[in-house]
């Protein structure tokens, strides 16, 4: 299983929830597998999906997934201990974990060697960690986590290197991006 796999199943347990993706072939993946307008891609902000859902989870009702890579989270770790602070029962962090900095090439993350993000997650006061490694565990593991209003939650999929040929960019800009998921919640 690669990114895209893992992407393509957790997808499969969407319906209406607020979707925060992670920069680069991460949000290019996901825009080929399921667009739609409550989807956010980031463009440009490497590290800042999971601090963009945190919000998003704090000052609306509807439950939001991000979906981040290690190397994101890594980048930008005091996301974890502020989303074990504030603890919105409305978000989901779903770590795509595939041991490299994917979109530049595939270099070797942390995760790779010394970093286990679940217990990093684990130690900032997050109680409901869950680590997946089989594609078939994934979807029911993320409809079992929204059915439950009972965040925040972390889960973290190990997944191999590689994307599939073909994926092009997002055919539109930030502020498209922008105004269309602003519209989709009504803000
Ligand atoms: C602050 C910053 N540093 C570096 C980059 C370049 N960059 C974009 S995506 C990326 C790799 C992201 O890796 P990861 O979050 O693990 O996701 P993956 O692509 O592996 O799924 C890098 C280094 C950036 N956009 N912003």
């Amino acid at each position: 299983m690669r990114r895209f796999e893992a992407t393509k199943r957790v997808m499969e347990a969407i319906t209406d929830e607020l979707v925060v993706c992670n920069i680069g072939h991460p949000a290019q993946e996901l825009f080929v597998i399921r667009d739609r307008p409550e989807n956010f891609y980031m463009l440009g902000s490497m590290g800042l999906a999971s601090s963009i859902g945190l919000g998003l989870a704090m000052s609306q009702d509807k439950k939001v997934v991000v979906l981040e890579g290690d190397g994101a989270v890594a980048m930008n770790m005091g996301t974890l201990a502020t989303i074990g602070l504030v603890r919105p029962a409305n978000y989901l962090l779903i770590i795509i974990d595939n041991e490299r900095y994917g979109s530049t090439g595939f270099q070797p993350s942390f995760t790779a060697s010394n970093l286990r993000l679940d217990a990093v997650a684990e130690a900032c006061g997050v109680e409901r960690v869950t680590l997946i490694d089989t594609e078939a565990r994934i979807t029911p593991a993320v409809e079992r986590a929204l059915g439950a209003n009972e965040g925040p939650q972390v889960m973290v999929i190990k997944t191999e290197t590689g994307m599939p040929d073909g994926i092009g960019v997002i055919p539109m800009d930030g502020l498209g991006i922008r105004d269309r998921f602003m519209r989709a919640i009504g803000a």
